[in-house]
């Protein structure tokens, strides 16, 4: 679908050479891409697309069906939101930080947004703060919300207003009944709480931008099960913890790798309880997932 300088939305088809252009994306094209197109057939609103209009930014991942390929989740935007749950289901530190590496090597600020704050009871609750704490500290703005009890979502308007923004998460998070309880009226299909099973399930299918009737568009995107990291080499990730890389010039080694080299002051900062260790443990998950393709 393709909504034009009009305002209105078309039925849109691609023409045959883009499917053959881009062969290392599975995604030709994907949600927040500007394109031209040309009228197809009036009576039937079908419309081609032409051309693609060269790309601000975007945002990939690894293509779960295909490891070769990378997939583009969405493009021009201004921010992107995490929506994380502490319960029901449960994100993991990993999932979270795989994705603020991926906004952080894109030049694109990532803000994270713990939902189900309804859900939280003693260990909940500490465990959310202790996360915050973590996130705040390294820069990121953290914001706790409930669609249930209504929390958080004034504060989660202002963040979204005037602004282009991918919403990514697991699936079952909330992603889309956080964008039905900010867009009044836009009634976008979520899940029956009586089909929660915490797995497998997506009720969003396909990625889709909603516009703001302040001003601003909020792309809504199906869960993702895995976030696992493209085009980012070994010796570049600590530049994208925010923690890290201002401490780089401090290692004893330029190219130091922060694993066992003598002299290393990230290794150091985590001792001193500078930096997380749960950030630290993601950055060598990570680095450990990355096959460098250099040699
Ligand atoms: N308790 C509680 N339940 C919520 C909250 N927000 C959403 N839910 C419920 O969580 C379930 C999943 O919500 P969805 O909005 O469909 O989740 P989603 O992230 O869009 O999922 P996918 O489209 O599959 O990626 C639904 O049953 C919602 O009613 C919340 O703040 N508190
Ligand atoms: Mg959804
Ligand atoms: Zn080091």
């Amino acid at each position: 679908m393709v909504k034009g300088e009009d305002g209105h939305v078309y039925q849109a088809r691609l023409k045959g050479k883009f499917k053959i252009k881009e062969i290392t994306s599975t995604n030709p094209i994907a949600v927040g891409d500007e394109v031209v197109f040309e009228m197809e057939d009036e009576a039937e609103n079908r419309t081609i697309i032409t051309e693609l209009t060269p790309r601000r930014n975007y945002v990939n991942r690894i293509s779960p069906a295909n490891r070769r390929q990378h997939h583009i989740i969405a493009s021009n935007l201004d921010q992107s939101l995490l929506i994380a749950t502490i319960k029901d289901p449960r994100t993991s530190v990993g999932f979270i930080d795989r994705f603020l590496v991926t906004c952080e090597a894109f030049h694109i600020p990532a803000i994270v947004v713990f939902n189900k704050s309804d859900l939280h009871e003693e260990y909940e609750t500490a465990l959310y703060e202790d996360r915050k704490a973590m996130y705040e500290k390294v820069g990121y703005k953290v914001l706790l919300t409930s669609v249930e009890e209504k929390e958080g979502l004034e504060e989660l308007k202002e963040v979204l207003y005037g602004k282009t923004t991918l919403i990514s998460g697991h699936s079952g998070v909330g992603k889309s009944s956080l964008i039905n309880a900010i867009l009044e009226g836009a009634n976008i299909r979520t899940m029956e709480v009586s089909d929660w099973s915490g797995k497998g399930m997506h009720t969003t299918t396909f990625a889709e931008m909603h516009d703001m009737p302040e001003g601003g568009k909020i792309i809504d995107t199906p869960g993702m099960r895995e976030f696992a990291i493209a085009d980012i080499s070994k010796d570049e990730l600590s530049h994208y913890f925010p923690e890290m890389k201002l401490r780089l010039n401090d290692c004893q080694f330029n190219n130091c790798m922060h694993i066992n080299e003598p002299g290393c002051a990230i290794k150091q900062a985590v001792v001193d309880g500078e930096i997380h260790e749960e950030r630290y443990v993601s950055y060598c998950t990570i680095l450990d997932s990355i096959e460098d393709k250099k040699w």
